[in-house]
């Protein structure tokens, strides 16, 4: 098949090309960056900024008529980020979104799937511990993560509207916290997994990692080859409602750190301190997809965070030996790039 991925110079793109490529299928990539950790495998790069329509409509021009389309690109990050740029990311990810969206339906791709975001739920429903798992009926009455939430809700019903309307066969996946090699691990972007494994191996033994808030946070955490293989069994399914695609194996972030601590055996102190919390607990309620797709994830926190520790401690290690200096506390980026504010 001939597919398009964009955000395939990101990190869940970029393991959706690589496993597409083994599939055999014919894949083509859009992205403002390469990625960052190895090559793309994919049979064309369109390095493109697709908050513009002409560019996003020259690869569907230049291509001709996608079997798939898988919209991945987004202005996005972990709470260090999308707390502090909600302007930003709204205006970013809504072009986006519209315009790979309009010109999938313009030049008839067969089906097109968008990565909405367990972001777009209630935070009304996420405000306790120990919270009843999300289901996707839960996202209404909507009050989403504010900027970044509310686009996702706006591309979910985009995605629907151009189903009912136009007869474009569209799928949508609410991702819940996504993570593994070749994930953002640094810079501010970082989601908790990384942040903690970062800290846990920049930091000697008997010293102190900084954790944002109390700790005690609840989420699920979903392995990245979990992640592609639900993201294809749902593009590839008949259920046209917006399904989670998540973890349901619940942990608190002060455990989430010590899992990472556990795999060099270090013993460090956590210090907490001020930091973008989100909300206070959400997981996954698995048993829609579960039912309509027979899916369930299959890598445990445990596995999946040994597999990036090491990955990432392999990154340090390479930065260091190119005598990069790397913190251990986590940032809130800066963002100067002048596509971004320009
Ligand atoms: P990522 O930031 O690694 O990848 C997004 C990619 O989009 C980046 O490579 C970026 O360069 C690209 N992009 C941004 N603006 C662009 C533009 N104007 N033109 C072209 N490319 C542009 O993020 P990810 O973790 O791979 O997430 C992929 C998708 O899944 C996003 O839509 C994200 O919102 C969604 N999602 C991710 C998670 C997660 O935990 N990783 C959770 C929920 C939803
Ligand atoms: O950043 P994140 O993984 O995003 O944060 C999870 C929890 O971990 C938060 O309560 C945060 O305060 C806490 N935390 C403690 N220390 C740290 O050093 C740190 N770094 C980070 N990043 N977190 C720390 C995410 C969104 C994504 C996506 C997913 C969907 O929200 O940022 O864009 O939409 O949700 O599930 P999180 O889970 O709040």
């Amino acid at each position: 098949m001939l597919i398009l991925v964009t955000g395939a110079g990101g990190f869940i793109g970029h393991c959706l090309v690589k496993k597409l490529k083994a599939d055999g299928e014919t894949v083509i990539a859009a992205d403002w960056k390469y990625p960052e950790f190895e090559r793309s495998p994919a049979d064309r790069f369109f390095n493109v900024d697709l908050r513009y329509k002409e560019e996003t409509e020259a690869i569907f021009r230049s291509c001709g008529q996608f079997d798939e389309v898988y919209n991945l690109a987004a202005n996005m990050g972990g709470m260090g980020f999308i707390e502090n740029y909600r302007a930003l990311i709204m205006r970013d990810s809504v072009l986006i979104s519209t315009n790979v969206l309009e010109a999938a339906r313009k030049y008839q791709a067969r089906r097109f799937f968008y990565s909405s975001s367990a972001c777009a739920y209630n935070t009304e429903l996420q405000k306790d511990l120990n919270n009843p798992a999300l289901s996707e009926d839960m996202a209404y009455p909507a009050m989403p993560e504010a900027g970044y939430g509310w686009e996702k809700l706006f591309s979910e019903l985009l995605c629907q509207y151009f189903r009912e309307d136009y007869g474009l066969v569209t799928r949508v996946a609410r991702y819940h916290n996504v993570y593994g090699p070749n994930g953002t691990w640094r810079g501010g972007r970082e989601k908790a997994p990384a942040a903690m494994c970062r800290k846990v191996i920049l930091t000697a033994s008997k010293g102190e990692i900084e954790i944002w808030g109390d700790g005690k946070q609840q989420r699920s955490f979903m392995f990245i080859d979990d992640c592609v293989e639900g993201t294809l069994k749902i593009m590839r399914g008949d259920y046209p409602h917006p399904l989670n695609l998540g973890s349901d194996e619940l942990v608190e972030i002060n455990h989430l750190a010590d899992i990472a601590m556990s795999f060099e055996k270090k013993h460090l102190t956590k210090k907490y301190i001020e930091g973008p919390l989100g909300v206070r607990g959400r997981n996954s309620d698995n048993s829609l997809i579960q039912k309509v797709l027979g899916w369930r994830p299959s890598i445990s926190l445990n596995t999946g965070l040994e597999k990036t520790y090491f990955w990432i401690k392999g990154e340090i290690e390479t930065l260091r030996a190119q005598g990069v200096g790397l913190e251990a506390s986590s940032e809130i980026p800066e963002v100067t790039d002048k596509r971004y504010v320009g």
